[in-house]
């Protein structure tokens, strides 16, 4: 028997099949899968307990790579069950011919890697030796079932005891019988009402109460079949952009900004449509925000106390010591009308421990209670188990077990350093967790496939992951959980089910768009982070160094599908640009607004003035020149950011209106924005302003604008200003800047957008050669006003704010500057949702205090600093 493969694909379920197909019939390699069980089916082999149904809905919780067959299959059930998903399983596989690929019945006992070949030897329990190249692992999330000797005295039970997660093929008959039921996951929920239909009694030993959302679960018509087939490619599509996997609505942005009747009202409606709408489509801040999600926690606690019978069992049923869908939330049918039944009672473990397991049953709070069977839904050691249970050795001798001691570490969740050429689909801090199976696992096989035929194509051997790109992966993985409210609970999510199991971060709690963006990135950076042959890899890519906060709002905005600004009329650009008024933080009360006008050179034009209503004056001030690409931001989308200034700066902010391009073309902002700074400095002291202590700012093209004003206030007779601040500005149309190519794609900004806004400000790009339009290309920088410049890390406008500001360096002007490490253009405008948006208002502080122009600053402020 050929013992020798190109690849060797562990797991048979929708990991493995896919794998085997992409692997054997695009890419033409020797493919061998294996897997443990008696046939296909993965997860779906094993869990045969009663009940045992999926929480996506079907025509979802499929694949999506062949038209052919998501028009071939049609789903009986909204919710198909573990027969149908079988089913479902072996037809694709023999649709696809792929069972002549697969050995069954072998577990895969050992994996040693051999440097001198770079070839993977794989053993079996069947005592077979196999070496392959590449190895694909399939090998699944939730399939290593917890030990039972986490019960003491469980050994001495003469009963039988069932696992949920390996069910007797042939079934079990409880009739007559006395059943205890541990555990009240996703799978304990699905049995235990089954059950109670059979056994003369069951009784359940609940540790931690769950959420459980009613399935409502129908059969779908021949009409709903037809519409899915002929549908299916647009229902996967919106699927990969939303959050779940599942194209359900997007949620609204909070649950705390609605009355209680409004919210009541969209829980109801979500309620009644079923499973993970609720999650999906409510409202965008319950896994962010407590508050948030106490509303909900309380209204499926409300529909618990509804549909139990005895109250105090419902108290029991009750969740109260974790936040709602930070354990996977579970869907019920008649889960929580089983316990209004005579043959079904509840144990709280929390209120009365488990002692032990004895020959006839379980003894709590002294007493012995004797089953006829014992039904484990304890769940399993999750994520990590299936892999760890190969027994991988890598370069070196390493094995994966000593690696994770501490928990997985991964690059993108596909691959581990020092253990090249071996693919783990959908592994430790992937998407998958919060994803829709299938559609994780084909994105996941993709990856792996693609760079697989990347490696032969270069004629390379080896492609693994690089230590520096894991540990940069790790830390934007783990920073993002941190944001979330998952490790609130101890959950298989965290790490947190299995004693001794080390808590650690075993999901990406991004989003499977986000997810998406951030393969493709390492991707069109030629695959950074990985190195191949064992080249250095290249530095992760951008969307990998991004800050956690940043990448929780780029997340959310893959999700909102909105049109590329790129693709935008100036209309559409404009309303873009405006609906960042939504990230910010709000103008607080502390601060008063004063609208009026400022003469500019072709008309009266509005300014807004915020001052901070108890400050004690003259104060320091900003004028502040809103971003949007010269031809779309308002001073009214900048309101949340001036008020806030405002209040942690104790500053007068003013915030003058410009003209916009196209309709005002080059040089209408520069004109306005010199004037309206002209006006500040001659009518501030009015409203308790400092004069003397002026200072210039702009955010992205308002940058610009602003160090023009500047160079003209020094050119033109004044006013004299203390400083100007730079926030990531774009400089100059032409720049040819490092940043520009590296952050072409965003994440945020794009260059392509950049270029198209200057070209509508400019009107002719001849015209990039004034100073007026590039500050960078004046004649002399000296003299110019002290300067602050910040420039955000993941942006293509980068390198242009510092390119400035070593230029005015060179002309003997202080200058400090700043990059924002992980953070993306217009960061300033995040500041509701992205923590670290601080900064800037904190290194603003820190210049204003090295020009002795600062009043009382709020809140900490980094040490002035001396600039150069
Ligand atoms: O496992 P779980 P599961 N003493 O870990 C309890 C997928 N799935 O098999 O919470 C007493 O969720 C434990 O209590 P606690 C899905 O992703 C999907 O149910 O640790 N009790 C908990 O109540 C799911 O999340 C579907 O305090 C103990 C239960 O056992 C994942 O598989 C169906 C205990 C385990 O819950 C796992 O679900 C089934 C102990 N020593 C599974 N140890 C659908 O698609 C554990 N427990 C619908």
């Amino acid at each position: 028997m050929n013992q020798q493969f190109d690849v060797v694909v562990i797991g048979a379920g929708f990991a493995g099949l896919y794998a085997t197909h992409r692997l054997r019939d695009d890419l033409g390699l020797n493919v061998l899968g294996l897997d443990a069980a008696g046939g296909v089916g993965g997860t779906w082999y094993w869990n045969r307990y009663p009940g045992a149904r999926c929480d996506i809905e079907s025509v979802h919780y499929s694949y999506s790579f062949s038209d052919e067959l998501q028009r071939e299959w049609q789903w009986s059930e909204r919710y198909a069950g573990q027969p149908e998903i079988l089913r479902y399983l072996e037809f694709v596989a023999d649709k696809f011919d792929l069972r002549r690929s697969f050995r069954f019945g072998q577990r895969v006992t050992s994996m040693v890697w051999s440097e001198a070949d770079a070839r993977w030897t794989l053993s079996t329990d069947t005592g077979e030796t196999i070496v392959a190249r590449f190895v694909v692992a399939g090998s699944g999330n939730v399939t290593v079932p917890k030990s039972q000797a986490e019960f003491p005295g469980f050994e001495r039970y003469k009963g039988p005891v069932y696992f949920t997660g390996s069910w007797p093929h042939e079934g079990v008959d409880f009739t007559g019988k006395r059943v205890a039921v541990i555990g009240t996951g996703s799978s304990g929920i699905q049995l235990i009402p089954q059950i109670a239909k059979q056994a003369a009694q069951v009784t359940v030993f609940q540790r931690t109460p769950n959420y459980a959302v009613a399935m409502q679960n129908k059969k779908l018509t021949p009409e709903q079949q037809q519409w899915n087939a002929q549908n299916a490619q647009q229902l996967r599509d919106k699927s990969r952009l939303r959050f779940l996997g599942v194209p359900y609505q997007n949620p609204e942005p909070s649950a705390l900004e609605v009355s209680p009747e409004t919210r009541r009202a969209r829980y109801d409606e979500l309620w009644e449509r079923g499973g993970f709408n609720l999650l999906v489509s409510s409202y965008g801040d319950l896994l962010t925000d407590e508050r948030a999600n106490a509303t909900v926690a309380e209204y499926v606690r409300g529909k618990i106390r509804e549909k139990v019978n005895n109250p105090s069992v419902a108290e029991i049923l009750c969740p109260t010591d974790h936040p709602y869908a930070t354990k996977r939330p579970t869907v019920e049918e008649g889960y929580y009308e089983a316990f209004n039944r005579e043959n079904v009672s509840l144990i709280d473990l929390r209120a009365t421990p488990l002692e032990e397991v004895t020959e006839k049953g379980i003894r709590i709070g002294g007493k012995e209670h004797e089953f006829d069977a014992i039904a484990l839904a304890t769940g399993f050691d999750a994520v990590t188990g299936a892999l760890l249970a190969l027994n991988i050795v890598g370069r070196d001798g390493l094995r994966l077990q000593d690696r994770w001691a501490h928990g997985p570490r991964t690059y993108l969740g596909i691959a581990s350093a020092g253990f090249p050429n071996l693919f783990t689909i959908t592994g430790p801090t992937s998407a998958v967790i919060l994803y829709n199976n299938p559609l994780a696992i084909e994105d996941h096989v993709n990856f792996a496939v693609d760079a697989i035929r990347h490696v032969l194509d270069k004629g390379a051997k080896t492609f693994e992951a690089d230590e520096a790109a894991e540990l940069a992966w790790f830390k934007m993985v783990s920073d993002t959980l941190n944001m979330t409210l998952f490790p609130r609970a101890n959950s298989w999510y965290m790490g947190a089910n299995i004693p001794g199991k080390p808590r650690s971060v075993f999901m990406f709690a991004g989003s499977a768009p986000l997810y998406r963006e951030m393969c493709r990135d390492v991707v069109d950076h030629g695959y950074a982070g990985f190195s191949i042959d064992g080249a250095p890899a290249d530095r992760v890519p951008p969307m990998v160094r991004i800050d956690a906060g940043a990448a929780l709002v780029v997340g959310a905005m893959l999700m909102e599908e909105a049109k590329p600004l790129e693709e935008c009329s100036v209309d559409e650009a404009r309303s873009v640009v405006e609906s960042f008024i939504a990230l910010q933080k709000p103008v607080p009360a502390s601060v008063e607004r004063i609208e009026t006008t400022y003469p500019g050179p072709a008309d009266s034009r509005p300014v807004y003035i915020y001052r901070p209503r108890n400050a004690k004056g003259p104060l320091p001030v900003i004028v502040y020149l809103h971003g949007g690409g010269f031809i779309a931001g308002s001073i009214d989308m900048c309101a949340g950011v001036c008020g806030c200034m405002a209040d942690d700066l104790q500053a007068i902010v003013v915030a003058p209106s410009y003209r916009l391009a196209p309709e005002a073309p080059f040089p209408a902002a520069t004109d306005d924005s010199f004037a309206a700074l002209k006006w500040t400095a001659a009518n501030i002291a009015r409203h308790g302003g400092d004069p003397k202590r002026l200072v210039v700012m702009g955010e992205s093209a308002g940058g610009s604008l602003a160090a023009v004003a500047a160079q003209r206030a020094r050119d033109e007779g004044g006013p004299v200003l203390s400083g100007q601040v730079l926030l990531y500005p774009t400089m100059d149309a032409e720049a040819n800047t490092r940043s520009r190519v590296e952050y072409a794609n965003g994440p945020v900004l794009k260059t392509i957008a950049a270029l198209g806004m200057w070209g509508a400000y400019l009107g002719d790009m001849a015209m990039a050669a004034s100073p007026l339009a590039s500050p960078g290309r004046a004649k002399s920088l000296a003299g110019l006003a002290p300067a602050l410049i910040l420039s955000a890390e993941c942006d293509p406008t980068c390198d242009e704010g510092e390119d400035y500001g070593r230029a005015l360096q060179a002309a003997g002007v202080p200058v400090r500057i700043h990059r924002l490490e992980g953070l993306v253009h217009a960061v300033f405008y995040m500041s509701r949702y992205v923590p670290r948006a601080a900064e800037i208002t904190q290194q603003i502080a820190a210049f204003l205090a090295s020009l002795q122009v600062k009043s009382e600053v709020k809140g900490k402020a980094p040490e002035a600093e001396t600039l150069v």
